[in-house]
């Protein structure tokens, strides 16, 4: 139906074959209502049977056990955490009675960046609210739970096929104890470009409304300016705002003075002036040596009177030796992973980091058998998730030569994959920091870490070096994102553009001399609801308004996936991924006391016309749907 629309829409009709249009016609997507929630799941698990999952073709559904959920008493009350001190003293009580703790405190990562770091994002609302209680309740001294944010927003929706708003709003039932955090890209919201000022002041109130109470902004070139509008947003909203400055570069080495002591601590004055109750360290890339985190703990710790929080990557082996540091110079909270979803491009292990302070004074307060405990689960569920898994097997020290993000590396290397540049992913990564170099060092994380990595490809195709793109780049067609980077649309970098590479890339465009939020025109939410309205065709909520105004077509999709094949989060997921094998029962849980049994009775011969029937039995009764065989 999505096709036919297509094709009769007067703007293809009339020869624009410009797919633009695709995204601003969200009545392209309304398709006519047909089947009942039973046979659309059953098609659902037909065509990942058949089909596999989108990317992965068709594999052998393994034989998972159920992970393993702690035993414990749910019917006894909620041990109070973090969020009741919010809630009762406010961001500025909060970030006082922090100040005032002995020990380090601890932010767990496990639900956000360490399976966005480990697993490609992945994890699945389901897993991550069979999980959500046991944590609160063996967890209620942590400082904050990492949710939501970063790519998790994005991937929810286009792979995941489910609502990121109803992952928060169902985590929050079951843990209403420990802060809850996300991740914000400032004006860059949970997205990839700057979006309208009245756009990232409502996606904030909605979030506080739904749960967020702690959030992480960032600037992806760390520019103060395109960071205080998202702070004063969230002040307004009675929330922490933790102001977090990334760390690249290397303050030990003076041979690169740019990013120097001097600098983290103009920054982090900028940030305490800009209304920050919490200084972020955001260490996207684990680039922090040990030495250098005590340094910078000590001279920040010295420069601002707020709590600072550090965040880290393990890429190369040395987080704990870095947080050890740290928390000898005072810092006040550290990011850490549950052990299994621990180390590698993820954050340093919870566990590991309990044992290396023991001695210490300043030690975690949490028990660490509920955290082996809730590692039993991880170990159980991240199997599940295998086909995600990068590759990476032991520590990787050349990050701190090329600097990549965490959760950049696999992705990068999924993209040279896909233009044929597997064989030489050396040169690639090279590449990445001499690009580096010649942008004039800058911060690289979600959405500039993506500049940097689409040039680099680009060099690498193309055979170019530095040379030829001063030489010859009057002739060079950069990517859309080199441009809008150079054209100053994620903001002005510290130390300006390099002029001459800027005017090569521009040819001729303006630079803007403003923040782009300015600039972009506000979002109608009346006109949005009713355009919403009409292609939906029920209730539009505000959260269904922000996510369309973040990402349209993506939105678009999730909506069209959704008609025609029913809300499948409610699948377990193994059968999300892989369908069923011949023979399996399960138990689908649709609703609140709703639960269908479906059995895989038998699959039929590929016929003509590329077809396959698949039989079932539904609640004891035969079903069968068709589905196209892409095999
Ligand atoms: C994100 O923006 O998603 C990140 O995790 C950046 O480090
Ligand atoms: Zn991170």
């Amino acid at each position: 139906p999505f096709l036919e629309n297509v094709i009769q829409h007067k703007q293809f009709l009339n020869g624009e074959y410009n797919t633009m249009f695709i995204d601003r016609s969200p009545e392209l997507f309304v398709f006519p209502k047909r089947k009942d929630r039973g046979t659309k799941m059953l098609s659902y698990i037909a065509d990942r049977t058949i089909n596999g999952f989108e990317g992965y073709g068709n594999r052998k559904k393994p034989t998972f056990h159920n992970p393993r959920v702690p035993d414990l008493k749910f019917s006894e009350s909620m041990p109070t955490g973090t969020k009741q001190i919010l809630d009762e003293r406010g961001p500025e009580g909060l970030a006082e009675w922090l100040k005032e703790r002995p020990e380090v405190l601890l932010t767990d990562t496990t639900f956000r960046d360490a399976h966005q770091s480990l697993l490609a994002t992945r994890v699945r609302t389901k897993d991550l609210e069979n999980i959500a209680e046991p944590t609160a309740r063996l967890l209620p001294q942590l400082f904050s739970l990492e949710m939501w944010g970063g790519a998790t927003f994005d991937v929810s929706y286009r792979f995941l096929k489910e609502d990121p708003w109803e992952r928060l709003l169902k985590l929050r039932e079951k843990a209403p104890n420990v802060l809850f955090q996300m991740l914000l890209r400032s004006s860059n919201a949970v997205g990839y470009k700057n979006y309208p000022d009245n756009l990232i002041r409502e996606f904030v109130e909605k979030s506080a409304s739904a749960g967020i109470d702690v959030f992480r902004i960032f600037d992806s070139l760390n520019w103060v300016e395109g960071m205080k509008l998202t702070i004063d947003a969230v002040r307004q909203n009675n929330k922490v705002a933790e102001a977090a400055v990334c760390y690249t570069g290397d303050i030990l080495d003076s041979t690169r003075p740019k990013y120097d002591l001097e600098y983290y601590k103009k920054v982090a004055k900028e940030l305490q002036a800009a209304g920050a109750h919490i200084l972020g360290i955001k260490d996207m890339a684990g680039l922090l040596k040990p030495e250098a985190a005590y340094q910078l703990i000590t001279t920040l710790k010295e420069a601002i009177d707020i709590p600072i929080h550090l965040h880290t990557h393990d890429t190369s082996g040395n987080g704990i030796f870095t947080y050890a540091r740290a928390v000898e110079a005072g810092v006040d909270v550290v990011d850490v992973a549950a052990g299994p979803m621990a180390g590698l491009t993820s954050q340093p292990s919870a566990n590991s980091l309990y044992y290396a302070l023991e001695g210490s004074e300043r030690k975690p307060d949490v028990d660490i058998q509920s955290y082996e405990k809730l590692g039993h689960f991880w170990e159980d569920t991240r199997k599940y998730y295998a086909d995600f898994e990068s590759g990476m097997m032991a520590p990787h020290t050349e990050v701190y030569e090329h600097e990549m993000p965490g959760g950049q590396y696999s992705n990068l290397q999924q993209q040279a994959k896909a233009v044929g540049l597997s064989p030489r992913w050396d040169e690639v990564k090279k590449m990445y920091r001499r690009v580096n170099d010649m942008f004039g060092d800058i911060v690289k994380v979600t959405p500039s870490s993506k500049v940097v990595g689409d040039m680099a490809l680009y060099m690498v195709q193309n055979g170019l070096n530095e040379d030829d793109i001063y030489d010859r780049g009057d002739s060079l067609d950069f990517s859309d994102s080199v441009v809008e980077f150079f054209q100053g649309y994620l903001g002005q970098p510290y130390g300006g553009f390099p002029a001459e590479l800027q005017r090569i890339v521009l040819k001729g465009r303006e630079p803007l001399q403003v923040r782009p939020g300015e600039l972009l025109d506000p979002v109608d939410f009346n006109n949005l609801k009713e355009t919403l309205f009409h292609s939906l065709d029920r209730q539009v909520t505000s959260f269904d308004m922000i996510s369309y105004a973040l990402y349209p077509k993506v939105f678009m999709d999730y909506q069209k996936f959704t008609e025609q094949y029913g809300d499948m989060s409610v699948l377990d997921t193994p059968t999300f991924f892989y369908g069923m094998r011949l023979g399996e029962e399960i138990e689908v849980e649709i609703e609140q006391g709703k639960t269908l049994i479906v059995k895989m009775v038998s699959i039929g011969e590929a016929q003509v016309d590329g077809t396959r029937t698949v039989y079932f039995e539904l609640n004891g009764q035969p079903r069968e749907v068709v589905v196209r065989d892409e095999n």
